[in-house]
């Protein structure tokens, strides 16, 4: 059994990270068997046959969860990633989260094209097979909707699990043809400033780059989590901006105008800016800041025993690695640092985790993330505040969730 005095770190049961390598001291255990013998469960007939492309095990019961009540209709919707459901720090494909302002379009790769055009020295349009020809680079990298966790900023807490509050967000590893190999081959023009982005679909989505950052990390990625893209996800080619809101990753990339100034799109102008309170609003804040949420426990869980439990999470940054992420079972009164993989990487989801005995008290679960710059994920009403009460893009305050008496878990406001 646990000594709690000797191994608490923070109050409300939050216990000492060492005990995560000491397995045997959470006294989590298996259930005994007396006596003591293996168990005596085969299979007496072959199973079933390999297949073609796999599929998960029809026990286990994941789903992307959708956003319903879109007024465009279930084209213009989103679905999000069961984040409760999940672990590790990579998304499988079929579980990434979607967002299409007109649907998924079924694009043959024979026939696309990728044109780059405008301030350059030479218009270059490349087929699907030209841009596999070229060297690639593999990064794991999150994308978050900046719409996503806007369930959060409305008045009343909504009784909905980490997927459905918080899963605008997943992570993979994304494969493709760095930009800057593209622009430097047109040759972009010295007085060129911006990249403007258009994809294929019924949406007209266009999107403005500053130059700075097109060169710098961003991606025509072909490759997600080592396949094809998803159709969903852009196939057969997409810009990949890390660390930045997702609505600027063009989907079905069919050209890239290189200018002066931005477009000053529709997708920059009317939406995706950030009203503040005293009218105006904020634009191309494309940076996706600091953020975490624990995914178990976490909504709608229920915890059917007291005793040890491991709070585990996801946290990620826009601006760089992710540092430290602290953690709080007393509602944000005291806070233990959580450990973190050990191969925690810029720009990419990290999962954190740490020991907390639930004694059958009422807990308020909080995690608190810290990126490389310094940057302190706030409370929800810091988080609030910095925009008008119309405002809903990122969103990035501190998530709770309480665990009552009966072992039931609600997102709540503290
Ligand atoms: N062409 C195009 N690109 C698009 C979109 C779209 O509707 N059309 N949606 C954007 C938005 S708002 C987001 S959050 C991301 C979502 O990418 P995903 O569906 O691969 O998760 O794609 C962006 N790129
Ligand atoms: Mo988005």
């Amino acid at each position: 059994m646990v000594d709690d005095d000797l191994h608490a770190v923070a109050r409300g049961g939050l216990l000492h990270r060492r005990l995560l390598l000491k397995a045997s001291a959470l006294g989590i255990g298996g259930s005994l068997l007396t006596p003591a013998r293996a168990s005596e469960y085969w299979q007496n007939e072959a199973g079933a046959a390999q297949s073609e492309y796999g599929q998960p095990s029809s026990f286990a019961h994941l789903k992307r969860e959708q956003t319903r009540g879109h007024p465009f209709g279930p084209e213009a919707g989103s679905s999000s990633s069961p984040l409760q459901n999940m672990n590790g720090t990579i998304t499988p494909n079929s579980l990434h989260f979607e967002r299409h302002h007109s649907g998924i379009p079924a694009i043959d790769p024979t026939i696309h094209t990728l044109t780059l055009y405008g301030d350059v020295k030479q218009v270059l349009q490349f087929s699907y097979e030209d841009l596999l020809a070229y060297p690639m680079e593999s990064h794991h990298y999150f994308l978050e909707c900046s719409g996503n966790s806007f369930r959060n900023t409305f008045a009343k807490p909504l009784d909905l699990t980490a997927g459905s509050l918080n899963g605008l967000v997943s992570g993979a590893e994304w494969t493709g043809v760095p930009l800057h190999y593209l622009l430097d081959e047109a040759g972009v023009k010295k007085e060129a400033r911006w990249i403007v982005a258009e994809g294929a679909d019924a949406a007209g989505l266009t999107r403005s780059i500053p130059l700075s950052l097109a060169l710098d990390k961003v991606l025509v990625a072909l490759y997600q989590n080592g396949e094809p893209l998803r159709p969903a996800q852009g196939y057969p080619m997409r810009l990949f901006v890390p660390g930045c809101e997702g609505n600027i990753s063009v989907k079905w990339l069919q050209s890239l105008k290189v200018q002066k100034t931005p477009a000053y799109s529709r997708e920059e102008t009317s939406k995706y800016t950030d009203l503040l309170k005293d009218g105006t609003a904020e634009m191309f804040s494309l940076e996706m800041e600091v953020k975490s949420v624990i995914t178990s426990p976490s909504g709608k869980m229920q915890l059917n025993r007291q005793g040890v439990y491991e709070i585990s999470g996801l946290a990620w940054s826009g601006a760089g690695a992710i540092r430290s992420v602290e953690v709080s079972a007393d509602g944000g009164t005291t806070w233990a640092e959580a450990v973190l993989q050990s191969d925690a990487k810029p720009l990419a989801l990290t999962r954190f985790r740490i020991p907390w005995r639930w004694s059958g008290q009422t807990s308020t679960l909080q995690s608190r993330a810290i990126d490389e710059k310094g940057n302190v994920q706030p409370t929800r009403k810091v988080a609030i505040d910095r925009y008008s009460p119309a405002g809903f893009y990122h969103y990035n305050g501190i998530q709770s969730w309480q665990v009552s008496t009966d072992g039931v878990v609600k997102n709540v406001y503290v």
